[in-house]
């Protein structure tokens, strides 16, 4: 399946891996760039040593292209900047934020620049400061989210730029991976999916949250302090909107999330540390490797997309 998107990053398939907090480290990022896709590394907010030290073993584990993926909320973020750059990592994305100071330093390393973009205007922004590709994330993806969804922003992003789109959100399989597509996409970015695959190194419990999960189960904390995150509902996610109607403080409630997240996805624990996931988890159903998990959707889609010609 050739697109602009895998022809630009070097891929077989143009499947990307989300550049998720505490969970995308370079056991699943590896193993997602063997499989022909594109694994990235999230740096969320952690130091930029740790990062230096993921890249390092990345390049140990695959020849194959990677991402890193900056988090622009984090208080680490010029310096995780510059070890991008002076790495050379193939692919950089970026989250949570507008990364126009970083563009000409990323460029000149010959670094491909993808900023994940919630609006049309922050679409065209991202083109005009010379990004290489977009990710479109719809309100349905898990984590930090933007207001509209996914079948909505990807037709619209898509007519109002030139370069690539990636769309993100709400996928899961080849269906997904077919209507976005159908859109105007032409890689597709997933995240809680990968969560469950057997490289995954997530505690169990997380997994299990995310496979037992149903339709509704999915809560947005956080509208109150213009960081909205989605995740499984739990104890955390009742005590934080409790909070946050009785007006918490923004660093009462900053913590309950990010610091939760870390309690999910390392201790296991799933009643107070947040489950950070998408609206889709009501469709992951199993643990796969991610080989499987990325061939299959490819094949699905591919077949779909072939119909859709076949009767079009
Ligand atoms: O970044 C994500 N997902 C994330 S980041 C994260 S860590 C975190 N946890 C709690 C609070 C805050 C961060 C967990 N999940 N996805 C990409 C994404 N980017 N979604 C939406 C956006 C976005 C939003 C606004 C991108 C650009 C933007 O522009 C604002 C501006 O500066 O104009």
């Amino acid at each position: 399946m050739k697109t602009r998107v895998s022809s630009l990053l070097e891929i077989k398939y143009p499947v990307i891996q989300g550049g998720m907090a505490w969970v995308a480290e370079y056991h699943l990022a590896s193993a997602v760039s063997n499989a022909g896709g594109l694994g990235m590394i999230g740096a969320a907010n952690a130091p930029a040593s740790w990062v230096k030290d993921q890249i390092k073993k990345m390049k140990e584990r695959t020849d194959k292209p990677f991402g890193v993926n900056v988090m622009l909320l984090s208080p680490y973020a010029d310096e995780v900047a510059q070890v991008i750059a002076e790495e050379k990592v193939p692919v950089v994305t970026t989250g949570a934020g507008n990364p126009e100071k970083y563009m000409k330093l990323w460029k000149e390393a010959g670094i491909k620049v993808i900023p994940v973009v919630a609006s049309v205007a922050m679409a065209k922004r991202m083109e005009h400061f010379k990004a290489d590709a977009l990710v479109v994330e719809g309100t349905e993806a898990g984590g930090h989210i933007g207001e509209s969804t996914t079948m909505t922003l990807v037709p619209q992003i898509a007519d109002a730029v030139k370069i690539p789109v990636i769309a993100a959100g709400g996928i899961a399989d080849g269906r997904g991976m077919a209507a976005a597509f159908m859109l105007g996409a032409e890689a597709v970015q997933m995240g809680t999916c990968f969560v469950v695959t057997q490289e995954s190194q997530v505690h169990e419990n997380y997994k299990k949250a995310i496979l037992k999960a149903k339709d509704i189960d999915s809560k947005v904390t956080g509208r109150s302090t213009g960081h909205p995150v989605r995740s499984i509902r739990n104890q955390m996610t009742k005590d934080y909107l409790k909070k946050e109607k009785e007006g918490a403080s923004f660093e009462e409630l900053e913590y309950l999330t990010l610091g939760g997240l870390r309690k999910a996805v390392v201790e296991g624990d799933i009643i107070n540390g947040s489950i950070m996931a998408g609206q889709i988890a009501g469709l992951v159903k199993e643990e796969k490797s991610c080989k499987d998990l990325i061939s299959s959707i490819v094949k699905e889609a591919e077949t779909l997309m072939e119909g859709s010609r076949y009767h079009g």
